[in-house]
C-alpha cells in the first residue's frame, strides 16, 4: 500500500474516548485515588481534549448520562465546552444499572414501574443526545439473574425486545442505537444480552438504526472476536467497538496490552471487508477503559497510539498476495502475509503522519514534558479540598 493511501486511512481512523476513563474508578474492592483524576464533566472534557491535542485522532468524547449530566441542566453547555477543547460529544450512554430500583433489572424487570423508570431515562438520554448533537445512543444492560428460577428467561427476552423496538422508533432521524452484550457481570447466572448473537437478534428486530456494539473485553476466554466482527460486517450489523484488553474477563486493561495480535486480526477483518467493497465508514471506534493503576491521560494516549499502530499494520497486509495464497490453499504463505504486516515497525510511518498534522512524533513523550498532569493535579486537589471532599464520580 502506498504512503498516501495509508495516511488517508489514518486520517479517517478516529477513536472516541470515554469520559469515565478520566475519573477515579476502581474495582468492587476499592479505589486508588489519583490527584489528577477528573471529578467533573469539565475536567473530563479537558482531559479528553488533551489526548486529542497530542494524538490528533480523538475528536469525540463519549458521555455516561448519570455520571456526566444533572437532570434539568442544559446539556448544550457541555457541547459548547467540548468545542472549546477542540472536540465534540460522541456516544451518549444511558445508565440502566445504578439506580436502586434496578436491583432485579431495568427493562427486563418483572415490575412495570421499574421498566417505566428505565423508559423515562432513555427518553431523557435521547433528549441529551439531541442537545449535544450526538447521533449515537449506546446501550448496555446489567440485566440478568443470579439464580436458576429467579425469573422467567423468555419473558425477560420479550420485555427487552419490546423496549428496544419502542426506543428505536423514538430516535431522531439520523440517530443510531448501539446494543452491547456481555457474558456475565454483574449478573452471574444468566445475562439478558449475553453474546453477539442475542445482540444481533435484538438489533435486527428493533430496526435499521440499531446495530451491535462489540466490547472487546466482553467475551469468554478463547472466543474468536475477529470472526464475530467479520460476520457482523458482512451482515451490515456492526455498529462499533469498545476497545480494551483482558486476560480473564472484563478487566478493562489497555487495548493491545495482552494480545496485540488478536486486536490486529480484528482490524484485518475490517480492512478485508473494506478492500472487498463493504462500507465500513459507519463503524465507531471507542475506548472503554477505566484505569485504576495507570495515570489516566497517559493510559489513554498509550491506548490510542496502540490502536493506530495496529490499524496501520492491518492496512499494510498485502491483500493481493493473501488472496493468491488463499487461492492456492497455501496456508503458510497466507499466514505469513498477516505476520509480516503485524511485525512491520510502523512507528516511523506514524511519526511522519503526525508531522504532516503538526503533531509531535511521540505523543506520550510530548505529553509528559508538557507538565499537564502535575498542573491539573494541583488545581484539582485545591478544588476538591475547597469543596471539602475527595473524588466524587462513580465506578465504571
Ligand atoms: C459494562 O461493563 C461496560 O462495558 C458498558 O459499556 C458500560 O457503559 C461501561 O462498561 C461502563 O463502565
Ligand atoms: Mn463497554
Amino acid at each position: 500500500m502506498d504512503r498516501d493511501k495509508l495516511f488517508a486511512l489514518l486520517d479517517a481512523f478516529a477513536v472516541e474516548l470515554p469520559s469515565w476513563g478520566f475519573a477515579d474508578t476502581g474495582t468492587r474492592f476499592g479505589k486508588f485515588l489519583q490527584p489528577a483524576a477528573a471529578s467533573t464533566i469539565e475536567e473530563k472534557i479537558a482531559d479528553a481534549g488533551t489526548v486529542h491535542q497530542y494524538t490528533g485522532c480523538c475528536p469525540r468524547v463519549a458521555v455516561h448520562v448519570l455520571w456526566d449530566f444533572s437532570m434539568g441542566v442544559d446539556a448544550t453547555a457541555t457541547a459548547d465546552l467540548a468545542a472549546k477543547h477542540g472536540i465534540r460529544i460522541g456516544a451518549v450512554n444511558p445508565n440502566f444499572f445504578e439506580d436502586q430500583v434496578y436491583k432485579f433489572g431495568s427493562v427486563c424487570n418483572p415490575d412495570e414501574s421499574v421498566r417505566e423508570h428505565a423508559h423515562r431515562h432513555m427518553m431523557d438520554s435521547i433528549a441529551i443526545a439531541k442537545a449535544v448533537k450526538s447521533d449515537t445512543i449506546s446501550l448496555w444492560f446489567a440485566d440478568g439473574t443470579n439464580y436458576p428460577g429467579q425469573d422467567e428467561i423468555a419473558s425477560r427476552k420479550g420485555r427487552m425486545h419490546g423496549a428496544l423496538r419502542q426506543w428505536h422508533d423514538a430516535l431522531a432521524p439520523g440517530m443510531k442505537m448501539l446494543i452491547e452484550y456481555k457474558p456475565f457481570d454483574p449478573a452471574f447466572y444468566h445475562t439478558d444480552i449475553t453474546d453477539w448473537g442475542m445482540a444481533y437478534v435484538f438489533a435486527k428486530d428493533a430496526g435499521r438504526k440499531a446495530k451491535v456494539l462489540v466490547d472487546t473485553g466482553h467475551h469468554l476466554p478463547g472466543q474468536n472476536i475477529e470472526h464475530i466482527v467479520a460476520f457482523l460486517i458482512d451482515e451490515e450489523m456492526l455498529g462499533g467497538f469498545h476497545f480494551n484488553d483482558r486476560k480473564y474477563a472484563d478487566d478493562d486493561l489497555t487495548f493491545g496490552s495482552i494480545d496485540p495480535y488478536a486486536a490486529f486480526r480484528t482490524f484485518c477483518e475490517i480492512r478485508n471487508a473494506a478492500e472487498a467493497g463493504k462500507d465500513v465508514s459507519g463503524i465507531a471506534y471507542m475506548v472503554d477503559q477505566s484505569h485504576n493503576l495507570k495515570p489516566k491521560v497517559e493510559a489513554m494516549i498509550q491506548t490510542v497510539v496502540m490502536a493506530q499502530e495496529l490499524y496501520a499494520k492491518a492496512c499494510l497486509v498485502d491483500r493481493g498476495k493473501l488472496r493468491d495464497a488463499q487461492a492456492r490453499t497455501n496456508t503458510i504463505d497466507a499466514e505469513e502475509c498477516l505476520k509480516s504486516a503485524f511485525f512491520t515497525d510502523v512507528k516511523a510511518l506514524l511519526a511522519e503522519w503526525r508531522k504532516g498534522k503538526s503533531l509531535e512524533a511521540d505523543p506520550l513523550g510530548a505529553y509528559r514534558v508538557s507538565g499537564y498532569e502535575a498542573r491539573v493535579a494541583r488545581e484539582r486537589e485545591a478544588v476538591r479540598a475547597a469543596r471539602g471532599g475527595t473524588s466524587s464520580t462513580s465506578y465504571a
